[in-house]
């Protein structure tokens, strides 16, 4: 007999991950082996809603938008192309999900009722087209709402007392500006707005058949929680718009079950009406849960279209100056941390593009030819506006080895100053909120790159290792939807670690050379200085 709270080898647990480009799942098993994945990528299995890598950018550039009912329809087509591959949705005991963080979706005053009462003949999408306030959901990657940041700050006190409260100074792509943004621009859409939602809440409240909690985890890359409190900042809401803590709904721990699954699902697809959902989370911190980084000092670096390092902390020490520290998805009394590169996979292809590099692995052989430490050659590289060092324009900014600015490098030049410097920054920014590794765990898409992980052993003076799975938000997912369902089993909080038991090793994927890591450690106060010179070139240009 299995005991109250073990899950079983026959059991499923599911994961999705809604981010920028695709929506995923990952279903494991009571043994924590993954038995499915399906992916639906919105460029190309939603050709009709226009996106190019998800989003439509304002010409502008500067805000940034994704239609919120290409996710409804891409949570259709997943479920459709799940059925079609005979998967046994009857299985899964319970789920759970990610979303991209900081994207708000606002949905209007039929919402409720309609989640209330999905028909379970129809789609989703020809059900749900009409629900919405807005159908433009701002996302992570806009930067437009720089007069809301400073507004918030002056409101509460300064960067440092909005880091202190949120654990973020006020941040352009942070829900609360964005909100502030809408109701300034649009204070028709915001009246019209009965619940707003994060990305993450608003995939678990069609699953939920109605309004889903915001995590608290999630919930801290608002500017709007108390970190601490875990719960809405009043000052902060009221700078924000009025009414405002009506529309957004209480805070849950992440591993709370929010309730069954909506019959809709059951009726469609053959869920178990019993099947629990577990309060969504955002897409780090589902990856911080995927990655198992359980002891302070074991920290990842997700390598994909934004760069971000994180890791667990006990005791938050939030900067006015970059990074964030946000609640932890899996152990509510203790946080994480995180810095974030804007710039990161696109600013790797484009380079690629631009000497003319038609592969990684001639990528790789360029950055083989030049030493690290690049001869002293150091750029920025910043194609959108960065976020970590904060710059209101993009602009790329090359100093050869006397600090004299370059027009540009010879490609193996370039290349190599280009990879240093996204792991230079995330070391400089990462220890100043408390990062600071004992080994690394690499995902994302570039991290299928040796060459690039080389680097980065080298930069950090740590071993890198790979999780064999690459897609951790929604591995993430799956592993809280075990722990959710374990916690809810055992009518206690019972400690990932424990709920976790099995999980996979990772394997080592590089180890630093002592002499490369000795010439970064020499290279990083030149580096911090350099930096200091682009942010102000790049604002000069902005
Ligand atoms: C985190 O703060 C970010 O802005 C990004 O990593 C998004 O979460 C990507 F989805």
């Amino acid at each position: 007999m299995t005991a109250i709270g073990t899950p079983r080898s026959d059991q499923l647990f599911l994961g999705l991950d809604s981010s920028t480009q695709s929506l995923k799942a990952i279903a494991i098993d009571g043994t924590l082996r993954v038995t499915a994945e399906y992916t639906v990528s919105f460029d190309e299995d939603l050709p009709e809603y226009e996106t190019k890598g998800g989003v439509h950018i304002a010409p502008d550039g500067l805000r940034v938008t994704s239609p919120p009912l290409m996710w409804v329809a891409a949570l259709d087509l997943l479920l459709a192309r799940m059925q079609a591959d005979n998967f046994a949705f009857a299985d899964v005991a319970a789920l759970s999900g990610s979303g991209q963080q900081h994207g708000s979706v606002y949905l209007n005053r039929t919402a409720r009722s309609r989640l209330q009462a999905l028909d379970p003949e129809q789609p989703l999408r020809d059900q749900l087209g009409d629900c919405f306030a807005l159908d433009a959901s701002p996302i992570w990657m806009d930067s437009s709402t720089t007069a809301q940041c400073r507004a918030l700050e002056a409101a509460l006190g300064g960067a440092q007392r909005v880091a202190d409260l949120t654990g973020s100074r006020a941040y352009e792509r942070f829900t609360g500006n964005q909100i502030a943004k809408i109701y300034q621009d649009n204070p028709a859409a915001y009246e019209a707005s009965d619940r707003i939602a994060l990305v993450s809440s608003f995939m678990a409240s069609l699953l939920l058949g109605g309004y889903a909690p915001i995590d608290t985890a999630d919930g801290s890359g608002m500017n709007l929680m108390d970190i601490r409190r875990k719960d809405w900042v009043p000052a902060a809401l009221d700078q924000t718009a009025p009414d405002l803590a009506a529309r957004l709904g209480a805070v849950s721990p992440a591993h709370a079950v929010a309730g069954p699954i909506a019959g809709y699902f059951a009726k469609r697809y053959a869920f178990d009406p019993a099947c629990r959902l577990v309060t969504f989370s955002g897409d780090n911190p589902n990856s911080l849960a995927g990655l198992l980084l359980r002891r302070a000092g074991d920290i990842a670096v997700s390598l994909g279209t934004s760069d971000t390092m994180f890791g667990a902390l006990r005791a938050p020490s939030p900067s006015p100056d970059e990074g964030h520290i946000f609640v932890n998805p899996v152990d509510p009394e203790g946080y994480m941390a995180m810095v974030v590169h804007k710039n990161g996979s696109l600013t790797r292809e484009q380079a690629l593009g631009r000497h003319k590099i038609g592969s990684w692995p001639a990528f790789e052989k360029l950055l083989a030819q030049t030493p690290p430490g690049n001869n002293g050659n150091i750029g920025f590289y910043f194609t959108d506006p960065e976020i970590t060092p904060p710059t209101h324009a993009g602009g790329t900014f090359r100093f050869d080895r006397a600090d004299a600015q370059a027009a540009d490098f010879p490609a193996e030049t370039d290349v190599r100053a280009l990879i240093e410097s996204q792991f230079l920054s995330l070391r400089l920014h990462g220890e100043h909120i408390g990062l600071e590794p004992g080994m690394l765990l690499a995902t994302g898409g570039a991290s299928e790159n040796m060459a690039i992980l080389s680097v980065l052993a080298n930069v950090f003076g740590v071993p890198v290792y790979r999780g064999d799975q690459k897609n951790s938000a929604a591995l993430g997912a799956a592993y809280r939807a075990l722990h959710g369902w374990v916690c809810e089993q055992s009518a206690a909080f019972v400690p990932f670690a424990d709920a976790l038991g099995n999980a996979p090793a990772f394997s080592l994927a590089a180890e630093p050379d002592t002499q490369a890591h000795a010439a970064y450690n020499k290279m990083l106060d030149r580096y911090a200085r350099l930096e200091k010179q682009a942010v102000e070139l790049a604002n000069r240009d902005a």
